[in-house]
């Protein structure tokens, strides 16, 4: 099996669509970017906003024996359903290559839009109520429940707390409903003040 995809990556070396070096796809970064015209770096699958070459802190120059495993575990999980953790990766990089794996995941440089179908609309990591593959469309950040398209955040928060709205609505009612009471009450009680003044006189 490992023949086969050294092989696979291989060709995919030669005709120059895949950085071997750092396993990055800055194809899906700057599709995404294009496509939701918002600046999206490396920082959409990685641990480190520069990307997984260099010596910082989730980089390849800074993991220990451990962690080389678990990137090199990642990297050959070329079938989808595998359990990946590398820690070169965020949650969303490790869930990309988790849900379609790596050898649908290279051919994908070449369809970057199509990473949204494949990745499906059942998984938020954020559970800020948008699919992490919308996210990904969107060049919001699938990570952080802050961050997303404003419109849809505010119609799902919105659906998400509309008993709360509708309590508060509704107790905001009847405390208008009980001033005016209490208000005509003491109209009321002036009127008929007046009236005895009235009497009197
Ligand atoms: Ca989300
Ligand atoms: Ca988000």
């Amino acid at each position: 099996m490992y023949k086969k995809t050294y092989l696979f990556i291989l060709s995919l070396l030669v005709i120059g669509q895949f950085n071997l070096k750092g396993y990055s796809f800055p194809q899906l970064e700057e599709f995404v970017a294009k496509h939701s015209g918002k600046p999206v770096n490396c920082a959409m699958c990685h641990a480190n906003d520069a990307g997984p070459t260099g010596n910082d802190l989730g980089q390849l120059g800074h993991m220990t024996v451990a962690q080389m495993a678990k990137v090199n575990i990642a990297r050959l999980a070329m079938q989808p359903g595998q359990n990946v953790d590398s820690p070169i990766l965020n949650r969303f990089g490790n869930h990309i290559v988790e849900t379609v794996g790596m050898q649908k995941l290279i051919t994908l440089i070449a369809q970057p839009q199509d990473l949204a179908t494949a990745l499906g609309n059942k998984s938020d990591l954020d559970g800020d109520g948008i699919p992490d593959s919308e996210e990904y469309l969107d060049g919001t950040d699938p990570l952080n429940r802050f961050n997303g398209d404003p419109l849809k955040l505010f119609k799902i928060n919105l659906s998400r707390n509309l008993i709360v709205i509708c309590i508060i609505s509704g107790a905001l009612g009847l405390l208008v409903f009980g001033l005016a009471q209490v208000i005509q009450g003491f109209k009321i009680i002036e009127d008929l003040e007046a009236k005895e003044v009235k009497d009197k006189t």
